[in-house]
């Protein structure tokens, strides 16, 4: 039983080791909303929103996730005890359309309070089947071909068991054919365009088939379910989708379309670990693969990430890079590792997250802060 005291909501400026380049914008230095949740019993639990600076990956924000969270969302959780975090969705959902990404925050971190309150880690409390999970890279876009390959080279020596790199119309075909040039023909390498391109595109993405990519992600918009599906047709490239899954009932549509054959699945994006969990039951028995992709997230959302990513229909890398990649200090203890091998190894043997957020450095850090009580 799950009976919230109060909720401390904190912004925090991480500023991104270098710039983070996609077709729809970029980003410097990460604004951050963290939550910690205290519950009647004592427990204390950590989630991360995971919604950017602007509104170009999708409608939310930061500052309209953080009035979402304490306008309307923190209300209902205080209110009242909730028997379990998977009954969430449906409270948050009557009379609140969208907000998605303030609706997770605050349903990952009640799943981190769950587990805690089990003494098991969130992985186990999620369903997770695995104690190492295989990371790939995102690469944003870079300034020639000639750049990204030398990236894309670096990461896979690395080890990271996949190269994804950020495509957009003028940095797309001959970008990505350096890429493989460099890399050889049989490492795992995809594209993500983030919406930058139409269906009046499909000639000239079908020059992408030639590459062997693992799939290409988010090629049109995000409404373009129908369109997607138009593309499919003319690709060999499997499409996967990131924006457009909001939902399980959209990954139903995705699949019954054949508007992609993979999908890309945020937390953040759909809701919380709930829907999450709903859509990767939904393609486990289509037969439709998932991974668990990334938003910039500081060690406190990575640990959600690398908890969901420990399911077993999750069957493809990650979008979960170490804390390095990202940040010169990440807000938690022990940092975030890749081994060798390209895995990040889940903390099966901690309960909750797993990880210790450093308190000192988040304070040195927290631009802005609102207590939210019963
Ligand atoms: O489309 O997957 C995306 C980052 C910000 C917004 C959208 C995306 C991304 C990434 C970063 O690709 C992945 C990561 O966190 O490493
Ligand atoms: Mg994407």
């Amino acid at each position: 039983m799950i009976e919230l005291q109060r909720i401390v909501l904190r912004e925090i400026r991480l500023p991104l080791k270098e710039p983070f380049r996609i077709s729809s914008g970029v980003v410097k230095d990460r604004r951050i909303c963290l939550l910690e949740l205290f519950d009647a019993d004592g427990t204390v639990a950590w989630s991360e929103c995971v919604a950017g600076e602007n509104p170009n990956y999708s409608a939310e924000t930061i500052d309209t996730a953080w009035l979402a969270i304490t306008e309307w969302l923190a209300p209902r959780v205080l209110s009242k005890p909730i028997a379990h975090p998977a009954d969430l969705p449906a409270l948050f959902d009557k009379g609140i359309c969208g907000h998605n990404m303030a609706k997770a925050a605050v349903e990952m971190g009640c799943w981190d309070l769950a587990a805690r309150q089990r003494g098991v880690p969130l992985s186990e409390m999620l369903g997770g089947s695995r104690d190492r999970v295989a990371t790939g890279i995102s690469i944003g876009i870079q300034a020639t071909p000639d750049a990204l390959a030398q990236r894309a080279r670096a990461a896979f020596d690395q080890g990271y068991r996949k190269i994804k790199v950020k495509i957009e119309p003028g940095a797309d075909i001959d970008y990505v054919r350096a890429v493989r040039k460099e890399l050889g023909p049989s490492v795992h390498m995809m594209a993500d365009a983030n919406s930058a391109y139409t269906l009046a595109d499909a000639a000239h993405l079908v020059q992408l088939d030639a590459f062997n990519l693992i799939m290409i992600e988010q090629p049109l918009s995000r409404d373009d379910l129908l369109r997607h599906a138009e593309l499919q047709k003319r690709l060999t490239t499997p499409i996967c989708l990131d924006e457009s899954i909001t939902s399980v009932d959209r990954a139903e549509d995705m699949i019954a379309l054949g508007a992609g054959r993979i999908i890309n699945i945020k937390p953040g994006r759909v809701g919380g670990f709930t829907v999450s969990k709903g859509i990767h039951d939904v393609c486990q028995r289509s037969g439709i693969p998932v991974w668990c992709g990334g938003m910039l997230e500081s060690g406190v959302g990575r640990a959600h990430n690398v908890a969901l990513a420990s399911l077993p229909n999750f069957s493809l890398p990650g979008d979960l890079s170490p804390s390095a990649r990202y940040w010169e200090r990440d807000v938690v203890t022990p940092e975030w590792t890749m081994d060798k091998e390209g895995m990040v190894h889940v903390p099966v043997d901690k309960p909750g997250i797993g990880v210790n957020v450093d308190m000192d450095f988040v304070d040195s850090i927290t631009v802005r802060q609102e207590e939210l009580r019963r």
